[in-house]
């Protein structure tokens, strides 16, 4: 791939950077030296009420035990808010953007406190202590980040579940981390539409009570004023509740491996899974990414585009932005309304100087056209960021030309759930650009390439992508289930962490996602396991089989395409596929919902039974003259039905 065109880092990139080049590889050199050493120091940069004097203690071998600063005592909503007070007290902590362009909203730290001790008052109010799980089902409004830093306040494990998951979904997830709290509203707003969230958490209490978890109380943000259900006794307003309690509370002394968070989210195999992540070393390594990573500056303004109820919400749009006493920029809305500026109009209206972002959205809005960007100054930015999936040349020239006019640097950030933090990521003022790699890794990230035997791959080379050592945002468990943790991410390849990604090298020691290599899709940036989508299908009573694999989409990334196999005596029709998309939405959510459906009276198997995804992929992506050896299927002439009837013809 010699013919890539490299981006060279300006001069006025790395004038004020806070890393250039030749500290990137000092510090990368020292840190996986002396990771003791290194993490020793930069774990100081939260604060500590009793300092830690073990640094890493961790091990990817037998059990698998991660533990960092193990015996220091800290609390996470002290310091994305407490520590800043004297210094910053009147400053935005949180910029609001409402839906309607109309409706905003200035949160200072001051307030922050107040709001969040508030909170904190009214969950012990009612009972809630260390170590409970509260879910927060909640529209991106500030009061979302109030309950997750009120939450770790008193030491409550938080799980947040996006809005736009089914009551089904939401039940699952209320049932494995057993919470009897929920905090929602009564309504979403998201591009003028509204999302009922207290009607689908009175439908998931009520379903999760069929799995013997009884959720005592329910905690209601007023947000569009809506009529909703009302439990008496059980439902309480946020209002209220927060108006009734001292504006005070005390920030619990959390050891550095206490539970911070649960957060789900899908794999290959069965349900969700429950990623927990911890207090110190967590916050440790998001403040430390989201300053290094993005340039941040004291005074800039930052604005990531995700929601709270995925990782990157958690990391990047509360933890390491409010750890770093920066402003950050939470927005309710989507990137087409009222029309396709509305990205830009915000940056021009706040002046945003660092601006963070998926590829699909960035896919999206070039397809909408330039006159949209351009029509906007966006002067104000200094550092675009992409995450989530993998970002093709294409739409990244455009994010470069048209949004940053050739000027600012792009950050392709790589990360997981799993990783807490981004892990292979250009800097600002450190890195040459290449458009579609997330370049270099970040301190104290060692990757390494291996096949699919586990042999170790040297120099230039693709391969699995696995992670060799411990750093310290990474999770440290499942949920409930320390086994399917081990089995999941360390016994594919014997001490070392899988990623599920596959991955290039290239000869400047460049990383190239490629996308997952397990059964995990990702449709427009977010993450879905293909099992779960077939369960949901299953689910109907017309439906015998499903097997469901994901194909290229020019704006999802990925879509998803389900072969359905139905009953004996079902006829199929097109309202039957319609009632099939209606059904994988109902029990999973929108986000789920099927692009194409193809039925299949027979699907690809082989002697044993297993379903051949290889073909189904292939036959999916219109790419049937490569469909390999099939002499091993049991019936080789379902294949024949499956092509004629494809649904991706060109
Ligand atoms: C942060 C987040 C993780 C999966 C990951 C990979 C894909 C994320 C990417 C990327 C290529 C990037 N992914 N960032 N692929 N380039 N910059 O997205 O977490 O929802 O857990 O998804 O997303 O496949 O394994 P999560």
């Amino acid at each position: 791939m010699s013919d890539v065109k490299i981006h060279r880092v300006k001069p006025e990139w790395k004038k004020n950077a806070l890393i250039d080049n030749e500290t990137y590889l000092k510090w990368y050199a020292e840190s996986v030296k002396n990771p003791d050493k290194f993490w020793g120091k930069h774990g100081k940069r939260i604060d500590w009420f009793k300092p830690y004097t073990k640094v890493k203690n961790t091990s990817f071998t037998g059990k698998v035990s991660i533990k960092w600063f193990e015996d220091g005592l800290t609390n996470v909503s002290y310091n994305c808010i407490d520590r800043h007070l004297k210094k910053r007290g009147n400053q935005t902590a949180i910029i609001w953007e409402g839906d309607n362009p109309y409706d905003d909203r200035k949160v200072t730290y001051n307030e922050l406190h107040e709001y969040v001790c508030r909170l904190a008052n009214v969950l012990k109010k009612h009972g809630v202590k260390k170590g409970d799980r509260v879910t927060i089902y909640m529209p991106m409004i500030p009061e979302a980040a109030y309950a997750m830093l009120a939450c770790t306040r008193i030491g409550a494990i938080h799980s947040v579940v996006f809005g736009g998951f089914s009551p089904d979904s939401l039940a699952g997830r209320i049932v494995d981390c057993k919470s009897t709290f929920v905090i929602t509203a009564d309504e979403g707003l998201r591009g003028g539409k509204p999302i009922p969230l207290k009607d689908n958490t009175d439908k998931a209490i009520e379903i999760a009570a069929k799995s013997k978890v009884k959720v005592d109380k329910v905690l209601v943000v007023r947000r569009t004023g809506s009529k909703t259900g009302w439990v008496e006794g059980r439902d309480v307003w946020y209002h209220d509740e927060v108006a009734s309690v001292k504006p005070d509370c005390k920030p619990e002394k959390m050891k550095a491996e206490d539970p911070l968070f649960i957060l789900y989210t899908s794999g290959s195999t069965g349900k969700p899974k429950g990623v927990l992540h911890t207090t110190g070393g967590y916050l440790v390594y998001v403040s430390m990414t989201h300053q290094y990573v993005f340039d941040y500056r004291d005074g800039d303004i930052y604005w990531c585009t995700a929601d709270v109820g995925w990782v990157t919400g958690h990391s990047y749009i509360v933890y390491g932005p409010l750890a770093n006493g920066a402003t950050t920029l939470m927005f309710e809305g989507v990137p087409n309304y009222p029309s396709a500026s509305r990205f830009w109009e915000v940056v021009d209206k706040h002046k945003v100087n660092i601006f963070y972002t998926a590829p699909t959205a960035i896919r999206a809005l070039m397809g909408a056209g330039d006159s949209h960007v351009k029509k906007t100054s966006r002067k104000s930015l200094r550092v675009l960021g992409t995450v989530g999936e993998p970002i093709n040349p294409e739409a990244w020239e455009w994010y470069f030309k048209v949004v940053g006019d050739k000027k600012v640097p792009i950050v392709d950030t790589w990360w997981q759930t799993e990783t807490g933090g981004i892990l292979i990521t250009p800097l600002p003022g450190a890195s040459d650009l290449k458009a579609g790699s997330a370049t270099r890794p970040f301190f104290g990230v060692q990757p390494e390439l291996v096949d699919n035997e586990g042999k170790v791959l040297e120099g230039t080379a693709s391969g699995n992508l696995c992670i060799t050592d411990s750093w310290p945002g990474m999770m440290r468990t499942v949920y409930g289930d320390h086994d399917r943790f081990v089995k999941t991410y360390f016994s594919t390849y014997k001490g070392k962490y899988f990623t599920g990604d596959g991955c290039r090298r290239d000869q400047d020691g460049y990383y190239w996602i490629t996308g997952r290599v397990d059964d995990v899709i990702n449709v427009s940036g977010h993450r879905m396991g293909t099992a779960e989508v077939e369960s949901a299908l299953v689910s109907h009573d017309k439906v015998s089989e499903a097997a469901v694999v994901g194909y290229p989409h020019d704006i999802k990334g990925q879509g998803i395409y389900c072969y359905v196999t139905l009953m004996a005596g079902e006829q199929w029709s097109d309202d039957l596929r319609k009632d099939l998309v209606a059904h994988v939405r109902k029990e999973i959510g929108a986000i789920a919902s099927p692009d194409k459906i193809q039925f299949a009276p027979g699907l690809p198997k082989t002697r044993s039974g297993k379903i051949m995804r290889r073909i189904l992929r292939k036959i999916a992506e219109d790419d049937f003259g490569a469909l390999g050896d099939t002499s091993t299927l049991a019936d080789p002439h379902v294949v024949d039905d499956l092509i004629a009837n494809r649904q991706n013809k060109r």
